[in-house]
């Protein structure tokens, strides 16, 4: 017998990482105005769905024809400023969560105060802590200031669920991740995608992950909203995408076919095996 570990057992392990939003005990929360800004309860706490989507925002969407599947699952989450509108034959038009992160929501010009995009869905904030830093030294320095759009998003949108992650999960992820992979990362946390395969792991049967491990569509175009060339967006250079993604495909249970031709993943929830 190897030592090898099959995908259920890497999957397990993935479980022990815990996502964790900013709560109101959390100081320096716990003294300031956010303790009664935050929502009620935790991020789909108690809330299971039977098949979740993640669009990944590559390029290859393009001339997928991938719409109507993508909104067949129960829930879609999408990141940052992506469209559905004008988009919806390759990428649908549901949308039940997004992730953002925090040059999104400080920046005027992604409109996180006023665009339709962000509002009446679940929303889930991030923004890169330093590596070990505690969340009062982030507090008073963060990499973006998402903290005033994001209490001003709170009192505005009362129905619109909105979070911050609690960015030592970010480092959290990025620990189990370099103990998984055989190659030194670098020392940045990880991609909202990988962020989010995290969140709906602990919520959803089965995850269906969409052009995150480029298909045979693959250009060198970062997203099917924009004409940026950049293969960087799919291969890396910030992030540490090739590890993540390596590890995401570890855990597929998908044909060849439907990874490569259909463009998708589907990896199983944490509650079936684990
Ligand atoms: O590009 P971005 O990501 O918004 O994409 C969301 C997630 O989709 C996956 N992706 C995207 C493009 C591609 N060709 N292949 C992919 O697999 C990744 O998992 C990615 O996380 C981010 O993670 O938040 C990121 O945000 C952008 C940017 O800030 C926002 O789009 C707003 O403009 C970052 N780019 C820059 O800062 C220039 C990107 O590095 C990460």
């Amino acid at each position: 017998s190897s030592s090898r570990k099959d995908s259920k057992q890497l999957l397990c392990l993935f479980k022990n990482v815990r996502v964790r939003t900013l709560t109101k005990s959390d100081y320096p929360f716990s003294n300031n105005s956010f303790k009664d800004i935050f929502p009620r309860r935790g991020l789909f706490e108690n809330k299971r769905f039977k098949s979740c989507a993640i669009v990944a925002s590559a390029g290859s969407l393009t001339q997928s024809n991938l719409g109507d599947f993508i909104d067949s699952h129960d829930m879609v989450l999408r990141f940052n400023h992506a469209p559905t509108d004008h988009f919806e034959r390759d990428v649908g038009s549901k949308t039940t969560f997004r992730i953002v992160n925090s040059q999104v929501v400080s920046k005027p010009t992604f409109g996180f105060l006023h665009s339709s995009l962000y509002r009446n869905i679940t929303i889930l904030i991030w923004d890169p802590s330093r590596y070990m830093s505690s969340l009062e030294e982030w507090f008073k320095k963060p990499d973006f200031n998402l903290f005033t759009n994001y209490l001003e998003h709170r009192s505005k949108y009362k129905k619109t669920k909105s979070y911050i992650l609690n960015p030592q999960s970010l480092w959290e992820l990025w620990i189990f991740l370099q103990k998984q992979s055989v190659h030194q990362m670098r020392r940045n946390p990880p991609s909202s995608g990988f962020l989010g395969l995290a969140v709906l792991l602990s919520h959803c049967d089965y995850v269906d992950m969409f052009e995150y491990i480029p298909s045979v569509r693959v250009t060198k175009r970062c997203h099917y909203y924009d004409a940026e060339d950049n293969p960087a967006c799919t291969f890396g250079v910030w992030h540490p995408l090739a590890s993540e993604k390596l590890f995401a495909y570890s855990l597929n249970i998908a044909s060849d076919k439907t990874v490569f031709q259909n463009g998708y993943i589907r990896i199983p929830g944490f509650k079936k095996y684990c």
